[in-house]
C-alpha cells in the first residue's frame, strides 16, 4: 500500500496580501514537496487556508473603515487565487471561519475540558478607558521586557521572538488613541500545558531524527524552560465564541483554533481522508511553517492534540527562516520587496516557474536569505537558459535539421561507448539523488542536482560532437547520441516537474513529443528510464526559456515592486 503523507502549509493571515517572502518560506516549498510526494507515488494531500481570525486582520479592518469579515472573506479570495496562479497546488485552500472548522475546534474544545485539562482562572487584560473597550495584544504597543525594543505589541516582540505575558509589557498604550493601556481582572479559560509535559517530551525526543536542528532545538528550550499554563479565550468579538457558559462573550484564542484548522481542512476535503490520517494515524504529516511559528507547530499544538487524545501528531515540522530583500527587510511602507498583487491580472507578462526556479534557489532552509534582482537574472540566463533550456533547444534543434524531426534508434544493437555508458548511467543514477534531496526537504540540493544533470549531458553533446559525425557522415552514430540527449531531457522533465510544472509539462508533450504529464502522480519511476520510443517524432521546437536583459528585466522589476494598496483595493472593489 501507497505510504499516505499529509502536506500542510502554515495559514496565513488575511490582514494583507501576500509577498515574496511569504511565498518562499512556506507556500512553495510546501507545494514542491507534494509535488514531489504525487510524482514519486505517495498517497498525498496538500492542504492550506486563510488564518481569519485573530488581531492582524481586525487591526487592519480598523485601518481601513471595512468590517473585519468583509476583509477577510475577501482576502481569502485573493490569496486563494495569487497562489493558485502561482502554481501552489493545493488540493484544498479553505479558511478558518468554515461551519466545519467551529463544530471541530468546539468537539476538540469538550474533549480538553473532559479530560480535565481546562481550567477557569482570571487573566490581568489591557483596558483603554478612553476607548472604553479591551485591547488585544496588537492593540497594544509598548517595551519589550526582554530586549527593550520600543514598538513590541502586548504579547510578543518581532525584534527578538519573545512571548511574554501582558504584565510584563513595559509602558504599554493603546494604539488606537495614545492612551495608557491600564490592566483588568477578567475571568478567562486555560489550557494547562504543564499537565501534558510528560507527553510532549516524549513525542520531542521521538521526532530528533526528523526535525531539523534548529526546529528540534527550539522545542527543547522552550520545554527546558517549562511549559506554562495558556490563556485560550480573548475579549474581542472577532472569532468563535468560546461554548461555556459565563463566557459567552468571549472567543477563542486564535493560537487555539487556527492549528484545529490543518484537520478542519483536511476533513472539508475528504471525510475518509480525515478518519484515515487524522483519526486512524495512518501516515505522515509534514507541517511547513516560517521559524516565527515554531513554538506553536512543536510545542502548543502538539500539546493540544496529545492531551485530546485522538488525533495525530506531525511527523516533520519544517520550521523555514526568513528571507529578505536585498538584504533588507520587506516593507509595504516603504517599496522594499516584490509583491504577488501583480499575479492578480490574468495576462501578467511574468513566467511564473522563471520566478519558481529562483525562489528554490533562495528557500530559507537553514538560516535567512536574499531577494536579489541579480540573481533573479543570472539564474536565468545562465541556469535555464544556458544549461537547462540549452540542452532541449539544442537537442530538439539537432534532431529536427539533421533527422526531419524523427529518430529511428534500435538501443539494445547499439555499441556504446564510454560517453554513452556515461549518460546512461545518468539516467539511471540522478533521478535516485534528486529524489533523496527532495524526501530530505533539502529542495535547493535537489535543484542543484537537476542542473548538474543538464550540464552532464551538454557535456556529453560537446564531446560527442553530433554536427561532426555528421558532416563525416556518421549519421547512426550521431542519431544515437542525439536519442541519448533526448532521453535525458525526458528524465529532466520528470525530476524537475516539482519546481516548474508548466515548462516541463509543455517540453514534455508539445516538443518532446512524447504523450502524459511528467506533472501527474507515480510519474517519477519513469525518470530512470528510457523515454523515447525507439522510433519517435518530436514534437514544435522553440525556446522554453526567454533570456532576459537589463529592460526586460527593469519590466518585470516595476510589475512586481508595486506594492498593494489595500485601501484603494477597497475602495474601487464594486
Ligand atoms: N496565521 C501566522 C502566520 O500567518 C499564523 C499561522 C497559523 S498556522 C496554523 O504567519
Ligand atoms: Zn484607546
Amino acid at each position: 500500500m501507497k505510504e499516505k503523507r499529509l502536506i500542510t502549509a502554515a495559514l496565513t493571515y488575511v490582514n494583507n496580501i501576500p509577498h515574496v517572502g511569504h511565498i518562499v518560506g512556506c507556500h512553495l516549498p510546501a507545494d514542491i514537496f507534494a509535488r514531489f510526494c504525487r510524482s514519486y507515488g505517495y498517497d498525498t494531500t496538500f492542504v492550506g487556508g486563510s488564518d481569519m481570525h485573530g488581531t492582524p486582520s481586525m487591526v487592519t479592518a480598523q485601518e481601513i473603515g471595512v468590517d473585519v469579515e468583509t476583509l477577510t472573506s475577501t482576502l481569502h479570495e485573493v490569496h486563494k487565487k495569487i497562489y493558485s496562479r502561482l502554481g501552489i497546488s493545493y488540493d484544498i485552500y479553505s479558511n478558518t471561519h468554515t461551519d466545519t472548522h467551529e463544530e471541530i475546534t468546539d468537539d476538540f474544545f469538550a474533549s480538553l475540558h473532559k479530560r480535565g485539562y481546562i481550567s477557569e482562572g482570571t487573566a490581568s487584560v489591557f483596558y483603554c478607558e478612553h476607548c472604553d473597550t479591551f485591547l488585544p495584544d496588537r492593540f497594544v504597543r509598548g517595551t519589550c521586557p526582554k530586549c527593550g525594543n520600543k514598538e513590541a505589541s502586548g504579547d510578543q516582540c518581532e525584534k527578538c521572538d519573545s512571548l511574554f505575558s501582558p504584565a510584563e509589557l513595559i509602558d504599554a498604550v493603546c494604539k488606537t488613541c495614545g492612551n495608557k493601556a491600564v490592566l483588568k481582572e477578567t475571568k478567562h479559560i486555560f489550557l494547562s500545558l504543564s499537565k501534558g509535559e510528560k507527553m510532549l517530551e516524549e513525542y520531542i525526543e521521538s521526532r530528533k531524527d526528523v526535525w531539523r536542528p534548529h526546529v528540534y532545538s527550539e522545542a527543547k528550550k522552550w520545554l527546558k524552560e517549562g511549559l506554562k499554563d495558556r490563556c485560550i479565550s480573548r475579549d474581542i468579538k472577532w472569532g468563535f465564541k468560546v461554548p461555556l457558559e459565563g463566557y459567552e462573550d468571549k472567543v477563542f484564542y486564535v493560537w487555539f483554533d487556527a492549528p484545529i484548522g490543518y484537520i478542519s481542512i483536511t476533513k472539508e476535503l475528504s471525510n475518509e481522508k480525515y478518519q484515515d490520517i487524522w483519526k486512524e494515524k495512518n501516515g505522515k504529516i509534514y507541517n511547513f511553517i516560517g521559524k516565527d511559528n515554531i513554538q506553536f507547530h512543536t510545542v502548543f499544538f502538539p500539546t493540544m492534540l496529545l492531551e485530546e487524545g485522538h488525533y495525530n501528531t506531525a511527523y516533520n515540522v519544517v520550521g523555514l527562516n526568513f528571507l529578505n530583500f536585498e538584504g533588507k527587510k520587506f516593507s509595504k511602507s516603504k517599496k522594499i520587496g516584490v509583491f504577488c498583487n501583480a499575479f492578480l491580472n490574468d495576462d501578467v507578462n511574468v513566467d511564473v516557474d522563471t520566478m519558481r526556479a529562483y525562489l528554490t534557489t533562495i528557500i530559507p532552509e537553514n538560516k535567512d536569505t536574499d531577494f536579489k534582482w541579480e540573481e533573479f537574472k543570472n539564474n536565468c540566463n545562465s541556469e535555464l537558459v544556458g544549461k537547462f533550456g540549452n540542452l532541449f533547444n539544442r537537442t530538439l534543434n539537432m534532431v529536427k535539421n539533421y533527422f526531419n524531426c524523427h529518430l529511428d534508434t534500435d538501443l539494445s544493437v547499439l555499441e556504446l561507448g564510454d560517453a554513452d555508458q556515461e549518460v546512461v548511467r545518468s539516467i539511471q543514477e540522478f533521478p535516485a539523488k534528486i529524489a533523496s534531496a527532495f524526501e530530505n526537504v533539502e529542495l535547493r540540493e535537489a535543484y542543484k542536482l537537476i542542473m548538474n544533470y543538464a550540464v552532464g549531458c551538454n557535456g556529453y553533446i560537446e564531446k560527442s560532437t553530433p554536427w561532426s559525425l555528421m558532416k563525416e557522415g556518421k549519421t547512426k552514430e550521431a542519431e544515437k547520441v542525439l536519442y541519448l540527449a533526448l532521453n535525458v531531457c525526458a528524465s529532466l522533465c520528470i525530476v524537475a516537474s516539482p519546481i516548474m510544472p508548466d515548462k516541463t509539462r509543455r517540453l514534455w508533450q508539445e516538443q518532446l513529443g512524447l504523450s502524459g504529464d511528467p506533472t501527474s502522480p507515480d510519474f517519477w519511476q519513469r525518470a530512470s528510464q528510457m523515454n523515447i520510443p525507439s522510433s519517435h517524432t518530436i514534437g514544435e521546437v522553440s525556446p522554453m526559456f526567454e533570456r532576459l536583459d537589463d529592460i526586460r528585466l527593469n519590466e518585470i522589476k516595476d510589475i512586481l515592486s508595486e506594492p498593494f494598496d489595500i485601501k484603494e483595493y477597497f475602495e474601487n472593489k464594486d
